[in-house]
């Protein structure tokens, strides 16, 4: 039986050919929030991130610098972890393609394949592109005008002629696609999944798995001469890690396999067509969904070195603060759709929705309780229809961001939160509690309370999204550590009367943009 409870959730593995940049701190902070969000719903969740770093791109960009492709996994590798950490992901592991572990479980995988009579050898005669480590077919490429030739990502290919073990992924074409039709939550979005299907109807020939004109990847059991494919090797990490394969009493054996990986949307062939291919052939449980991101570009432009203006999420971070970038990228950006960013955009995203919006409600409310009320949390009198309509808006957000967050709407489940931010603005500002002081302090109270429950509620879901500014918010209504997660939301946790408060300090200041 399949525990329910538990859940595996993966970002793809980044290649440290480079440092870090946007596209990858973007992907790790969308699954970290899901991530998050699972875990304070009650999960038991297992998050993976890490490095890919063996390949072709990795020996080449090493040999450019004149160094080893090790020294250039390490040097960068060190650079995503790094990352990690400034982006406050919630992170259980980080795996790196040359660990030990991961040498194992990609030779049990490859032998299971060879078992089950799906790897051959040949000879290898075809277009390949080292940027993207993938093969095409010359259907899939063009030459252009400047003599070289493109494959579909727009990255050039050059003709790869070796000898070379090959998998039947011929043979799973009828199987991948009962798979998608049996599974109609295996690809995420539409558009991917429909993407995904034509690929596969268009007819899956053998994949060549295994390459001898360079070294940098893990041998083939039994033939040293070989090293696998990197994406054989990649795509295994997410198996690695758990364990499932090498040591299967393990602790973490019990993740495989895992509820989702999420990945960006050039990467989804590798992930719905190659993956589930390899896991039915090793006789492995397949994951239950892979659901591609969109990509970001910069001002609408696409990122790239020779443009110049790929953004070091390092220095956006300390532009503009962590959790205002989280924020920011989760809700501007559709989750699934490709997104534009400008620092216009997140300045005045930060303004509208965190500083004016979140923000203020929580100082204009808890100042108040703070200056009328004693410090401490009001009583709650009968409650009037727009305080009970306030209540019923906050405590029906709990069930709307599950539902949004299970399909991976990221941007919808926020702009739910901030919907009820703005008619919590708008109740506030209705209610008119400063009026009432003179004339009804017991009304008052009961406005204030209101709407500081209406902020303790906002601040325990927007954990998972801005967890630093979060557990602040949280702090400031005094809510006890023990009732943070989600089993506090809605009224099992409405904050306790006569809980004092301490006075409030900013969450969320405006941006102002630096002189230029
Ligand atoms: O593809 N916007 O590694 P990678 C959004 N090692 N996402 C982007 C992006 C952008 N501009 N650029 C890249 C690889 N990404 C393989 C994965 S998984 C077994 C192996 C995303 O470093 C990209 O789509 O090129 C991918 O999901 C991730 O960053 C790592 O890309």
């Amino acid at each position: 039986m399949t525990d329910t409870n538990r859940f595996y959730i993966t970002t793809a593995i980044s290649y440290p050919n480079g440092k870090p940049h946007i596209g990858h701190a973007y992907e790790l902070i969308a699954t970290d929030a899901m991530a998050r969000y699972q875990r304070l719903d009650g999960r038991d969740v297992f998050f993976l991130t890490g490095t890919d770093e063996h390949g072709q791109k990795m020996q080449q960009t090493a040999r450019k610098e004149g160094i080893e492709p090790r020294d250039l996994a390490e040097r960068n590798s060190a650079e995503f972890k790094q990352m990690a950490v400034l982006l406050n992901a919630s992170n259980d592991d980080f795996i790196r393609t040359t660990e030990e572990r991961h040498y194992e479980a990609c030779a049990e995988i490859w032998r299971r394949m060879e078992a089950n009579g799906d790897i051959y050898k040949g000879g290898y005669a075809g277009w390949y592109s080292v940027r993207d480590e993938a093969y095409y077919q010359e259907g899939e490429t063009e030459k252009r005008d400047d003599g070289v030739r493109y494959g579909p990502q727009g990255t050039p290919v050059e003709w790869v002629e070796e000898e070379s073990y090959f998998f039947r992924l011929s043979a799973y074409q009828d199987r991948l696609l009962k798979h998608y039709e049996d599974n109609p939550d295996f690809i995420g979005p539409a558009e991917r999944r429909n993407e995904v299907i034509s690929f596969v109807k268009s007819g899956l020939k053998d994949l060549s798995v295994s390459r001898t004109t360079f070294d940098w990847g893990i041998p083939v059991p039994g033939d040293p001469a070989h090293v696998m494919y990197v994406w054989v090797d990649a795509l295994t990490n997410y198996i690695t890690a758990t364990g499932y394969l090498t040591d299967p009493e393990g602790p973490r054996a019990k993740y495989w396999p895992a509820n989702i990986h999420i990945i960006g949307k050039d990467i989804i062939r590798f992930h719905a067509v190659y993956w589930p291919a390899f896991l039915m052939s090793a006789g492995l449980p397949l994951p239950g969904r892979v659901f591609a991101h969109g990509f970001l570009l910069n001002k609408g432009e696409k990122m790239s070195k020779s443009l110049g203006n790929v953004v070091d999420p390092v220095n956006l971070v300390n532009h503009f603060g962590l959790d205002p970038i989280r924020y920011f990228f989760l809700r501007e950006v559709s989750f699934g759709q490709d997104g534009s960013y400008s620092e216009e955009g997140i300045a005045t995203r930060i303004n509208s929705d965190l500083a004016n919006g979140i923000g203020n409600l929580a100082s204009r409310s808890l100042s108040m309780i703070i200056k009328n009320c004693d410090g401490k949390v009001p009583e709650c009198g009968d409650l009037s229809e727009a305080d009970r309509a306030m209540l019923a808006s906050v405590d029906a957000l709990h069930a709307i961001t599950r539902e949004d967050m299970g399909r991976q709407q990221i941007h919808k489940a926020l702009a739910a939160i901030i919907a009820v931010v703005s008619e919590a603005d708008r109740y506030f500002a209705g209610e008119a509690p400063w009026a009432l002081k003179k004339t009804d302090p017991i009304r008052m109270g009961t406005v204030l309370y209101v709407t500081a429950e209406v902020v303790r509620q906002i601040a325990i879901l927007l954990q998972p999204f801005m967890p630093e500014s979060g557990r602040k918010l949280l702090n400031l209504v005094a809510a006890p550590v023990d009732k943070r997660d989600f089993a506090a939301l809605g009224e099992a946790g409405r904050l306790v009367s006569g809980t004092p408060l301490e006075a409030p300090s900013p969450v969320f200041p405006r941006y102002v943009a630096p002189e230029a």
